[in-house]
């Protein structure tokens, strides 16, 4: 029987690589999907019993250029706009397969492809799509209010259906979510205009100050609980810099004061209880910056405690040291 709760219910997994790197100041992030790779995702979702198809890694090298006009105070617009064009198809065409698609990054911007991909989906399917964003900042930019011109800031602005990059999905579907399916979560890096744009939108915003007076795990429930009562389907876009940079050195744009090793596991094994996640980014990795592939790893383990890896299935820290270390 079909539990129509669970998006988990196929217990098959789809990996998707977007090298991307464009939409960051710092290069880097195109090596991500290879890092998780290496660091062993496949194998771990594997041994949790998930049936893992890995899609391999997109390429924009075939995609056509549009014609638009490219917006003013929107680096590398072209190559975004071929990212965006072909995640957002590939992704709602492997979503349709019933596989819980997990896009591999690649900085940011890849969540715009991928969310419209799976807010299309789930919309087509009667069901409503939240985005839990977890990550150092809002990335509520628009061209209008960027400081950096840097599109991996504009990432949650775009699915929200804000103006300013109207023509990155061409005659694609633009499937936006509601505002008030979004919920930013770890931010303590908030742009002035952008911040005014957020509070003019009501965006819900778990910043690390609530997180150090209510916990995680009150939080995660209020996000959690809401997703239920709509009966929705909740999408994770999960940026490394969500985490303290003592725990995820691997990445361009640091923020002190992240969540802490057990926040983000804890953040894990409650969503994986909840049964709602459908969809997952894993975002802004730069193992040029990662020390001997500790953040790539760690980025794996929490992978892992989001299916169902508990907490006494890990090998303890003495054999957990990989050969030849
Ligand atoms: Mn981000």
């Amino acid at each position: 029987m079909t539990d129509r709760t669970r998006p988990d219910r196929g217990r098959s997994i789809a990996l998707l690589g977007a090298p991307i790197d464009m939409g960051a100041s710092q290069r880097g992030t195109l090596m991500g999907p290879a890092a998780l790779r290496t660091a062993g995702l496949a194998t771990l979702l594997d041994s949790l019993d998930f049936e893992v198809v890995d899609y391999g890694d997109l390429s924009i090298a075939e995609i056509r250029d549009l014609d638009d006009r490219p917006p003013d105070k929107a680096n590398h617009y072209r190559e975004i706009q071929r990212w965006t064009r072909v995640l957002s198809r590939r992704g709602y065409e492997i979503a349709g397969t019933g596989a819980i698609p997990i896009f591999l990054g690649g900085d940011h911007t890849l969540s715009m492809g991928s969310v419209n991909a799976m807010a299309r989906h789930w919309q087509e399917r009667g069901r409503k799509l939240f985005v839990l964003w977890l990550d150092a900042h809002a990335d509520y930019n628009t061209p209008e209010t960027t400081i950096t011109a840097n599109m991996h800031g504009m990432s949650a602005a775009f699915l929200c259906g804000e103006p300013g990059l109207d023509g990155l999905l061409g005659d694609d579907p633009r499937a936006s979510i509601d505002p008030d399916r979004l919920d930013l979560f770890g931010i303590r890096s908030i742009d002035k205009l952008e911040k005014e744009l957020m509070r003019a939108r009501r965006i819900r915003v778990a910043d690390m100050r609530q997180i150090d007076e209510f916990g995680v795990a009150v939080l995660i429930r209020r996000v959690i609980e809401r997703v239920r009562a709509s009966d929705g389907v909740l999408h994770v876009s999960f940026d490394v810099d969500f985490l303290d940079p003592c725990v995820a050195p691997g990445v361009g744009t640091t923020v002190p004061g992240g969540a802490t090793y057990r926040e983000a596991h804890l953040i894990m094994e409650l969503l994986h209880d909840s049964g709602l996640v459908g969809s997952i980014d894993i975002v802004e990795l730069n193992p040029f910056l990662d020390e001997r592939g500790r953040t790539a790893r760690t980025a794996v383990e929490l992978i892992g405690s989001l299916f169902g890896q508990q907490i006494t299935d890990r090998p303890t820290p003495s054999n957990a040291i990989a050969p030849g270390e």
